[in-house]
């Protein structure tokens, strides 16, 4: 039997929150392949809330088989996975998880600056594989501080990390798709005049079709055989290929990245540069943050329920 206002999981999610939403929720879990079509055809007309998140989201076509959505709930900050225009035209509203993780973003940031630079995992490879001992010192690397930091993005995280980079004494310019009014921070109008002034140029812009490649070779070309990249935003974002040739054959000096263009797969090549900083999208990822994250989700879910209203809605 059809059961009204039903929860629908799409993707996998923090194991707590897959269980809250069974046990609390009675939340049913979209099927993957073969199974889907069946399912979408009992089901699809019960389920009122879908709960998924930036890995996974909800395309158009899976829209059209649940004519009774009004909210998509992610868990994330990033929704880039969802088609929002098309949630939009259909009145679905769509949330994500804002605030709650920028500071644990923002400080991955500046320990992928610090590593990326100082070439601290790199150093710390050198120690365990024996290198110190066997061939001395490391090679000497560059100073962070009083670097010039261009950040692509200037939302909530690309500003906290430019306030923490502050206190590293970097000058802070920044490219955003509009100037913005009274901030303390230099702006430049393409992402390419941006990295043609500073030594580590930091993506933190949200993902999807309006920054995709938004850092090309053109850009990479600007930032130099000195320039440093650094993403924790999308994969998306950054011409990945390009990116593995400039760091292959010294066009670029280093990048430090959390995020990439097909996760969880990385470019075989970047395995093998000691220039390269690689961590498996750990930006939002510290117990105090996913618990934020989840508990904002529910948050927005329980709101939707109640009254069909979004507590932190990127549409309504
Ligand atoms: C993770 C993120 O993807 O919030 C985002 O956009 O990229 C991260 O927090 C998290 O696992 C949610 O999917």
């Amino acid at each position: 039997s059809v059961r009204a206002g039903r929860v629908l999981r799409v993707g996998p999610l923090k194991p707590s929150l897959m269980e809250s939403l069974s046990s609390n929720y009675d939340a049913l879990v979209l099927p993957d392949g073969d199974e889907r079509g069946a399912f979408l055809a009992l089901h699809g007309e019960s389920i009122t809330a879908a709960v998924t998140s930036g890995r996974t989201g909800v395309d158009a076509e899976l829209m059209d088989h649940l004519p009774n959505l009004g909210a998509i709930v992610h868990f994330g900050v990033g929704y880039d996975t969802t088609d929002v225009d098309a949630a939009r035209a259909r009145g679905i509203g769509v949330s994500n998880t804002p605030d709650v993780l920028t500071d644990c973003v923002a400080d991955i940031a500046v320990g992928l600056v610090l590593d990326t630079v100082r070439q601290l995992s790199f150093s710390d490879r050198y120690v365990r594989e024996g290198r110190w001992v066997a061939e001395g010192n490391t090679p000497l690397t560059r100073q962070v501080t009083g670097k010039r930091v261009g950040i692509i993005g200037l939302g909530r995280i690309g500003t906290a990390i430019a306030d923490r980079l502050s206190g590293f004494r970097c000058p802070i310019s920044y490219h955003n798709r509009n100037e913005i009014e009274g901030s303390p921070y230099t702006y430049a109008s393409t992402p390419q005049a941006l990295a043609g002034g500073v030594d580590i140029l930091i993506v933190a812009a949200s993902g999807g079709a309006g920054t995709k490649h938004l850092v090309d070779s053109d850009v990479l070309d600007a930032l130099g055989p000195q320039g440093y990249l650094i993403n924790v935003a999308r994969g998306s974002v950054v011409d990945e290929e390009a990116l593995v040739s400039y760091l292959s054959d010294g066009r670029l000096a280093g990048a430090g990245l959390d995020v990439f263009a097909d996760e969880p797969r990385v470019p075989e090549t970047l395995l093998g540069l000691d220039n390269v900083v690689l961590l498996p999208h750990v930006g939002s990822g510290t117990i105090e943050t996913r618990a934020a994250m989840q508990a904002l989700t529910l948050e927005n879910l329980d709101q939707f329920l109640a009254d069909g209203t979004l507590t932190t809605p990127v549409t309504r």
